[in-house]
């Protein structure tokens, strides 16, 4: 069937059987533009094909239903090759078989909105590396089975219902899989940056808390929760504020029952995941604290009612003693230390403070636990694939300091992305001599600086007004603007906002907590507290409470983790995943076109098509190619140099002069150009072949 296609940007009317048909990597396509790719990527989604490619980037689109792609089947057939067409598979298959090949580690970086298939992908990359490397033979502790369980409980502590996503991962993760010299798995290590707190005791309409927190109240055994004191979820401050209490078609308390058994098969034993549930209890407690006014100046007390007894006991602690570190703070005056009564406000901030501090602490933790669980250690590890799913780009009516974090971090990844997939590319080719006009890239050095320049970026600056008494986020917002108008990133806004230039788009920021969420600071008279607590927070959490005394801010601490990550993902070899959302309904089969089309240029897929299309995949060394296709030529060549066999080649193929280049060292083909070769070297072999069979058959 043949069918006109308009395409306003190149040509009038086209025919285009491809675009039809869907291309399996968009590279293919005819005529390159925005509505070919939209209609190609459409075209195949509807037909319930998730994955396309786009020169090696892989696209995944979110189907929001089950697709049935991904059972042992699947598997099997991509590991011995019956398929390869683009799948998460496929680019787990190439990360394993480059690690094997090449020695060198690999990485998985999975990026794209909220709620576009990033966590999803992730596990569905472990699935395939985890199949891989099993090690039946060797008697391994299910260590395979371990890794995927570890999902259930992160998701469970670390991911929220929020208005985007159901399940919205709040924190980024880093998942290495560590394979031994014969490619099985030997342990693994995870990694995780920057968890929002402020989920603990803030939600915003519709939204909810983590997870555990239902589960916790919907699925614990009656014994337990009659320890615990444990009512509904309803019953808590810390739940019930949203208004929104429940998750279309999720079961708390049966996915309470699942996590017990991830926590069992993951070996956190009966005693600390006890403990973990009290703290959890504490946590919850703590938000039902309620102040009553004293006097005309605002100051307060904790009302003495359950909320505060409950959460003493958890916490294994006096309830006098909560109720004054709630209440007051200690401050030396002259000689003597005073308690002072505190105001309204800060009461429940430091009541906050202390729930966010608990919670992050349990979270870290938990993922300390898991790490011991999955040790490296005993068996040899050699090399290793890290899987990368990190928050997305976010861009809201509203956008506060976690907005700040997280696009930094897309700053910084995009960077890493644009380094391996535009600037080495064409770094080889300029190295090598060949003529090449360069394909411009959105460069985002300039935001980054705008970041990270000391001492005259926004992490610097905003550090600088966190330490110093008397700034406020106003005065913050004023420093921006008197220091940063010169970086054209960079816009100051009226009042307390300024705007960024992102390489995925403006974001307006409003500075209003960005000190306090800064400093997050944590009273003296809380720490305190806390390492006095009988119960076992002291020692679940020595190593958070320390790092309170010689405390770094948040957004200086959040930069020396993204450093250390891309360095990490620096001395890899990289596999991008591009998940895309084609709808912001959470559902099947809609496809919206400009939710689409913004996803794919504010990730830099357009280029990536155009400079692989404009480039030449295939590179080969001279002497490869010579001794690959010399044989070819029909007169001897035997005492040729490499360089003269391969150029000869190519002329007696009548290889057109755009579709190839001759470096200083290697031979650069345009995509599909090599096939011809192969298959006159296929002919010529299996001619040979023939001839030799004749030639022994008629001797016999
Ligand atoms: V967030 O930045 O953490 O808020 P993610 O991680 O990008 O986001 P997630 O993987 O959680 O998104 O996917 C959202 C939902 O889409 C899942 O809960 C699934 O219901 C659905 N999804 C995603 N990928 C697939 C898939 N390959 N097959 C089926 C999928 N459903
Ligand atoms: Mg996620």
């Amino acid at each position: 069937m043949e069918v006109l296609w308009k395409c306003p940007q190149e040509c009038s009317y086209l025919q285009i059987q491809d675009i039809l048909d869907g291309v399996d990597d968009l590279i293919q396509l005819s005529y390159l533009n925005e509505p070919s790719v939209l209609h190609n990527l459409h075209y195949r989604y509807s037909h319930d094909i998730i994955y396309s490619k786009a020169g090696n980037v892989l696209i995944a689109i979110n189907p929001f239903k089950d697709v049935q792609l991904y059972g042992n089947d699947f598997v099997t057939a991509y590991r011995q090759k019956f398929l390869n067409g683009p799948h998460v598979f496929a680019i787990a298959d190439s990360a394993y078989n480059e690690m094997m090949r090449d020695e060198v580690n690999q990485s998985i970086i999975i990026s794209g909105e909220s709620g576009a298939g990033k966590t999803e992908t992730a596990k569905i990359a472990m699935q395939y590396l985890t199949a891989l490397g099993s090690d039946s033979d060797s008697g391994s502790d299910g260590i395979e089975c371990k890794i995927l369980w570890t999902s259930c409980i992160l998701e469970a502590f670390g991911n929220a219902k929020t208005s985007r996503n159901d399940n919205s991962s709040r924190f980024g993760k880093l998942i290495e899989i560590h394979f031994s010299a014969r490619g099985k798995i030997c342990g693994a290590k995870i990694q995780t940056f920057l968890l929002e707190k402020s989920r603990v005791v803030q939600l915003a309409r519709g939204e909810r808390s983590y997870h555990i927190f239902y589960q916790l109240c919907a699925g614990a055994p009656s014994g337990l929760k009659e320890r615990l004191n444990l009512k509904m979820a309803s019953e808590y401050n810390y739940l019930n504020q949203s208004g929104c209490l429940r998750v279309n078609d999720v079961d708390d308390a049966s996915k309470f029952h699942m996590l017990m058994e991830a926590l069992n098969t993951v070996q956190i034993c009966k005693e600390d995941r006890e403990h973990a549930f009290e703290i959890l209890a504490a946590v919850l407690w703590l938000g039902n604290i309620s102040f009553q006014v004293i006097d005309t100046e605002n100051h307060v007390e904790v009302v003495a009612d359950e909320a505060v007894t409950n959460a003493a006991t958890l916490m294994g602690c006096s309830t006098k003693d909560l109720m004054l570190a709630l209440s007051t703070h200690r401050i030396q005056a002259g000689k003597d230390i005073v308690a002072k009564r505190l105001m309204l406000q800060q009461a429940i901030d430091s009541r906050d403070a202390l729930a966010k501090f608990i919670y992050a602490s349990l979270f870290d933790w938990l993922v300390e636990e898991i790490n011991k669980s999955l040790e490296i250690g005993k068996r040899h590890t050699w090399r290793s694939i890290s899987i990368l799913d990190i928050y997305g780009f976010e861009s809201f009516q509203k956008n506060s300091f976690e907005q700040f974090c997280i696009n930094y971090a897309n700053e910084r990844l995009q960077q890493h992305f644009n380094r391996h997939l535009f600037k080495l590319e064409q770094e080889e080719y300029e190295s090598d001599g060949i003529e090449w006009t360069k394909v411009d890239f959105e460069d985002n050095q300039e935001c980054l600086n705008l970041f990270e320049k000391k001492p005259r970026g926004l992490i610097s600056l905003l550090d600088e007004e966190s330490n110093f008494p008397k700034a406020t986020d106003l005065t913050f917002a004023e420093k921006l603007k008197q220091h940063l108008n010169t970086n054209s990133c960079f816009k100051g806004e009226r009042g307390g906002a300024f705007s960024i230039c992102h390489y995925a788009g403006e974001v307006l920021y409003d500075t209003s907590g960005f000190l306090e969420k800064n400093r997050d600071p944590l009273h003296s008279d809380s720490i305190q507290l806390l390492s006095s607590c009988s119960c076992h927070l002291p020692r679940l959490f020595a190593s958070n409470m320390l790092n309170q005394f010689q405390k770094q801010s948040v957004g200086t601490k959040f930069k020396g983790q993204l450093f250390k990550l891309i360095q990490q993902l620096e001395n890899s070899t990289p596999h991008f995943i591009r998940c895309i959302k084609p709808n912001d309904k959470q559902l099947p089969g809609i496809y919206e076109k400009d939710l689409v089309l913004g996803q794919l240029r504010c990730c830099g897929v357009l280029e990536v098509v155009r400079i692989s299309r404009a480039g030449y995949p295939t590179r080969i060394t001279h002497q490869e190619f010579a001794s690959r296709y010399g044989f070819l030529l029909s007169e001897d060549n035997a005492c040729q140099d490499p360089l003269s066999v391969s150029v000869a080649v190519l002329q007696q193929f009548d290889f057109l002069p755009d579709m190839y280049q001759v470096g200083y060292t290697k031979l650069y083909l345009r995509r599909g150009q090599i096939g011809a070769l192969e298959d006159a070297r296929k002919q010529v072999l299996q001619g040979t072949r023939e001839m030799q069979e004749w030639f022994h058959g008629h001797r016999a």
